[in-house]
């Protein structure tokens, strides 16, 4: 109950056998196992993997978990695992539990690509591609710092998950970034629990723990949008400042109307590609490369038009 097929979202399918346990230079069969499943930032880089393994004469499944948990995605790794592809591209939602499960991936021969979060353990995988997520998150510290400006008052972090390794560097980088403005008092992390409600709830807690409150930064797509809708409900938005991270449709609408004053974008397509690429690479006995940084940028209602490029997509 806990698998969900992404195949609606990008024309993909379940995950089918390889040709019968062969060799990996003649098993052209990919998956792709996401954080989490119907989500643009996960649909926008199984596009790009999508595309990138058709034009390179591999298949590629996809499977999601439905919630962002180890407890969803084991199974699915378990399960792709009995079909045995080449490599397997994963994002695992916890950067200690999911290192078992992929560990019986590695040792059963299947190449292993990290896309997105990686595990604590870096022996498992070939190559983990990701945003530089430390800098993502002093970029939107100092994002946060400008349009604050000379205001004395504190600043909240919403968090999804402890153990999320691209949300756990965000905040790092954050916190680390915000001690340069003397002016902001940095109050802290909550967390979530990646659900778009608890951090609505989170908001209007805070509101009135903290009126001093002058800006919300929220460490991924879920967050920010719960984040948005409890500043809306406190009649706050646009008052406190709220930057986000991702730039899911939702999100961008809501940056457009200005429930966000500012969005730190992912290149979740080129993630993709690249973890095909590298994965075609490892099968291959090709050149790869340990750790790839993909781009990041700061996105305003002001400069948007120009960064439409970075918008995710909720189907292919
Ligand atoms: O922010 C992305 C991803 O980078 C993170 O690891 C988990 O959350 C998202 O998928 C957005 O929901």
């Amino acid at each position: 109950a806990a698998v969900s097929l992404l195949a609606t979202a990008c024309g993909g399918g379940q995950v089918g056998q390889s040709s019968g346990g062969s060799s990996s230079s003649d098993n052209k069969s990919l998956a792709l196992i996401p954080g989490i499943t119907a989500e643009p930032f996960y649909i926008s880089m199984q596009c790009g993997a999508e595309a990138e393994a058709k034009a390179k004469g591999y298949t590629l499944k996809t499977q999601a978990p439905q919630k962002f948990d180890p407890a969803d995605q084991t199974p699915i790794v378990t399960g792709i695992l009995a079909n045995k592809p080449a490599a397997v591209l994963i994002a695992p939602t916890d950067d200690k539990a999911m290192a078992g499960p992929m560990k019986q991936l590695k040792t059963a021969g299947v190449k292993v690509i990290e896309v997105d979060t990686s595990l604590q353990d870096t022996s498992v995988a070939e190559s983990s591609i990701s945003s530089n997520n430390e800098q993502g998150g002093k970029l939107a510290a100092d994002t946060l710092a400008k349009l604050v400006g000379d205001k004395k008052g504190s600043v909240l972090v919403l968090n999804t998950t402890a153990g999320t390794s691209t949300t756990d560097a965000r905040e790092k980088g954050f916190k680390e970034e915000i001690t340069k403005y003397p002016n902001i008092t940095y109050i802290g992390q909550q967390y979530t629990d990646n659900d778009a409600a608890t951090s609505a709830q989170k908001v209007t807690a805070t509101l009135s723990s903290n009126p001093d409150l002058l800006g919300v930064f929220a460490t991924n797509l879920n967050t920010g949008e719960g984040a948005a809708t409890g500043l809306r409900t406190a009649g706050k938005t646009g008052t406190v400042n709220l930057v986000g991270f991702d730039a899911s449709p939702k999100e961008v609408s809501d940056l457009k109307d200005g429930s966000f004053q500012a969005l730190i974008a992912q290149d979740p397509g080129t993630i993709g590609k690249d973890g095909v690429d590298q994965a075609i690479a490892a099968l291959t006995g090709g050149s790869v490369t340990r750790n790839i940084s993909t781009d990041l940028v700061s996105i305003t209602k002001d400069d948007m038009d120009q960064q439409s490029k970075y918008f995710y997509k909720s189907s292919c």
